[in-house]
């Protein structure tokens, strides 16, 4: 049974007939051989279609890829109807910061990221330019704060050396709170530092 050709590398889509010839050759073999699973995978192409793939071919396809299958009809020279099959992928587009185009901003993205990174007008390198956030040619600390807002890791993102660690957003509520604090602690300062004195 191992002594059966791979069929599947026989594929030829450019040349269906050829394919169909070569598929035909090894037909007596395959039913001699005992092998039912390898034969039901070389004859269940339907009659009158051409270019189609064999039973059981697989695609590793990107997981967010657009893809089409066509099967246009055609008339045979015999006046038959025939099915040429085709199919095509594409692949979606790819955004801001998601390198791999994977669908996410994490730790992958940040690799690459980091070795796109070239600092304020040093034009980034063929391939970076999902890094360059704000169009200006180069992938710096500003790129940076906007790939930190684009993140989907849980975990966050590590910190980039090149650029100072950025300060979390703060509310309006917050910063009102923050200022106070200042104020108090100012005050708590100014009054340990300077003891009042009292004169009797
Ligand atoms: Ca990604
Ligand atoms: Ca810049
Ligand atoms: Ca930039």
């Amino acid at each position: 049974m191992s002594d059966l050709p791979d069929f599947r590398r026989l594929w030829d889509y450019q040349k269906p007939d050829e394919t169909e010839r070569r598929f035909r050759e090894i037909l007596p073999q395959a039913e001699s051989s005992g092998d039912r699973n390898y034969l039901l995978e070389l004859v269940t192409v339907p009659d009158g279609v051409t270019g189609a793939p064999a039973v059981g071919t697989v695609w590793e396809l990107p997981t967010d890829a657009l893809f089409t299958v066509e099967l246009p009809t055609y008339q045979t020279t015999e006046g038959l109807t025939g099915y040429e099959f085709s199919f095509t992928v594409t692949e979606a587009e790819a955004s801001p910061g998601d390198f791999n185009n994977d669908g996410d901003v994490d730790h992958d993205d940040y690799q690459t990221f980091e070795s796109c990174f070239t600092g304020p007008d040093v034009q980034f390198a063929p391939g970076c330019e999902l890094g360059d956030f704000d169009g200006d040619a180069d992938i710096d600390c500003d790129d940076w704060g906007q790939f930190v807002l684009a993140w989907t890791d849980p975990a966050g993102p590590p910190l980039l050396p090149d650029c100072p660690p950025l300060i979390p957003a703060v509310s309006d509520w917050g910063m009102v709170m923050l200022a106070l604090l200042v104020l108090i602690a100012g005050t708590l300062a100014q009054t340990g530092s300077q003891p009042l004195r009292v004169r009797v």
